[in-house]
């Protein structure tokens, strides 16, 4: 198609900036996006095959696993372990890291870690939904089984990071550190297509997100800046407007978008928050401040948050550069 740049030529065309430039990253996104479109296909459908609702299982979260939880982890893991790029997993859905056994895999330079279907309790309501994944190159010895050092690296040290979101269009939206870029799916030529170059998040907004339902375990900071959204302030543009999906991916892009702060703080029945670190918080994060916004856990960037368990949990807080800054300003 004259003129639309597809996500394929655009990774090859960018690959230099890639500091490890061999095609690896190339052949390791394409993997990721074979997965995704395979997702998208069932989500479109979801209605219809016996993949909507819940399974019997519980993942280590203790979250009821949805079928369609199910189908996309063992898409993104299958075609990671097929590919060859990547030494091993960690996902949203499996207790332990999957390292790979295989000779080929073995000298596979990167681990990605991935929620395959974040916001998945949506999926039964048609609802935004979303893959989230996370590139690390390895920190153990090619040629050798990954160890748990490979998926416990800090932020700073991903590679890449992107998300995938299956809404009124399927988009991919990736950095490797040098920007932001989101493509759209072409459903008639199956590609995704640059449609969203350089993407950097308004230094401020109107919108919060949070879960309000949280508010009376919250803390004092975090109650005063939902107040201080709420208070009629015409030269500063309030009151803003309350936008909670309740999927990360959906409310983070639009955030990404429109301009906006997205909060899921500690609370006192939850003093690490909800949202996990390797695989929803530190790829959202990296894409975040690549966009020129900010990701803070109120006292911290995320980024360099040392991971200490797999699963992990961290109080959230991205969006908007000037609009963090003025919660963060209510924590001192
Ligand atoms: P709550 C979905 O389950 C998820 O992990 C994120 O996608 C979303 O932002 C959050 O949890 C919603 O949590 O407690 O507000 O329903």
């Amino acid at each position: 198609m004259s003129g639309v740049k597809m996500l394929s030529e655009f990774i090859t065309e960018t690959q230099d900036d890639f500091p490890f430039a061999t095609g690896e990253l190339t052949r390791l996104l394409n993997d990721i996006v074979i997965a995704s479109k395979i997702v998208n296909r069932e989500v479109n459908k979801a209605g219809l095959a016996d993949i909507l609702g819940a399974t019997t299982q519980e993942n280590i979260q203790g979250e009821t696993q949805q079928k369609l939880d199910v189908f996309a982890d063992e898409q993104f893991i299958a075609a990671l372990k097929n590919g060859g790029e990547a030494c091993g997993i960690a996902s949203e859905e499996v207790d332990e890291y999957l390292s790979f056994d295989s000779p080929r895999s073995q000298n596979g330079k990167y681990i990605v870690a991935f929620d395959p279907l974040d916001g998945s309790s949506n999926i039964d309501v048609n609802v935004s939904i979303g893959t989230i994944f996370s590139i690390y190159r390895r920190v153990s010895e090619v040629g050798t089984l990954a160890t748990e050092a490979d998926y416990l690296q800090k932020g700073d040290h991903q590679v890449a990071a992107g998300y995938v979101i299956y809404g009124s269009s399927t988009m991919l939206v990736y950095t490797t550190g040098n920007g932001v870029n989101g493509f759209t799916l072409d459903p008639t030529i199956g590609e995704f297509c640059l449609s969203h170059p350089n993407l950097t998040i308004p230094k401020t907004g109107k919108i919060y997100s949070i879960n309000e339902g949280n508010l009376a375990y919250c803390s004092a900071a975090v109650n005063n800046y939902i107040n201080y959204c709420k208070e009629i302030d015409a030269s500063t543009n309030r009151p803003y407007s309350a936008r909670y999906i309740g999927s990360m991916v959906a409310d983070l892009h639009r955030n990404m978008i429109k301009g906006g702060i997205f909060i899921y703080p500690e609370t006192t029945n939850a003093p690490k928050g909800k949202l996990r670190l390797q695989y929803e918080c530190n790829p959202m994060a990296f894409l975040m401040e690549q966009a020129g916004g900010i990701a803070s856990t109120g006292r911290k960037r995320i980024m360099e948050v040392e991971p200490t368990e797999l699963h992990q949990r961290v109080p959230t807080i991205m969006g908007s550069k000037e609009m963090v800054e003025k919660l963060l300003s209510f924590y001192k």
